[in-house]
């Protein structure tokens, strides 16, 4: 199944000008340059929706897009990123968090990681948060083209290990090669209730 339109609706710095919510919605979550951008594009099989950046913390805003009318794809600024003033990081988190405790129709909300790095104590405050919302998510470990196939396994263990969540719901994926994207778009749309 393919994307036809999409839509870019509208960037949201503030919480108060967030969309009234309607169509059902996935998110994407991550720390800065995991490649939440990159990954929005390879799900959709589209080069240039999100904007990708190899400055770590260039998406700033709630960036969202409609798909074929039917559900709402969200971009969240990237946040941990340390080079950002406390004052810039305290506001995105203010908006991301605005966001995801809003009564909103959210029925995935993606977890991305860089398969390559050590789960360090931002990652774990990042998942505590996700469980603690109680909503249905996902972990995307990204960038495995840069992992040696044989570094693969004991990667995710340490992952797993961190996550504690069903190994189902953990996917590897390369938005450079394009290995794994079609498993992750297949469990958005049976999120969203989609053949
Ligand atoms: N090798 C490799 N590079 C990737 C992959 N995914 C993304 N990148 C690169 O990682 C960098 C960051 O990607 P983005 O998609 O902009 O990351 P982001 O999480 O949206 O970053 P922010 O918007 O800053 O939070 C870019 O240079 C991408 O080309 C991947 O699977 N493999
Ligand atoms: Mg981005």
């Amino acid at each position: 199944m393919n994307f036809r339109e999409i839509q870019f609706v509208k960037s949201v710095v503030r919480p108060e000008d967030l969309p009234v919510p309607g169509l059902p919605e996935v998110a994407f979550l991550g720390r800065s340059n995991v490649g939440k951008s990159s990954l929005i594009n390879a799900v959709l099989g589209r080069k240039k929706i999100a904007r990708v950046s190899s400055t770590p913390g260039f998406t700033r805003a709630l960036n969202f897009f409609r798909i074929d009318h039917r559900f709402l794809v969200v971009d969240l600024p990237g946040y941990g990123f340390a080079r950002v003033p406390p004052q810039v990081q305290r506001s995105w988190r203010r908006l991301v968090e605005g966001y995801l405790s809003a009564p909103r129709p959210l029925r995935l909300l993606i977890l991305i990681f860089d398969i390559r790095r050590e789960p360090d104590p931002l990652d774990r405050g990042l998942l505590g948060y996700v469980k603690s919302l109680e909503r249905p998510f996902i972990a995307v470990l990204n960038k495995i083209d840069r992992l040696r196939k044989g570094e693969i396994p004991r990667a995710r263990k340490r992952w797993e290990a961190t996550l504690e969540i069903p190994p189902e719901e953990i996917f590897l994926t390369s938005c450079r090669t394009g290995e794994g994207i079609l498993p992750v778009k297949f469990r958005i749309l049976e999120a969203l209730k989609i053949r």
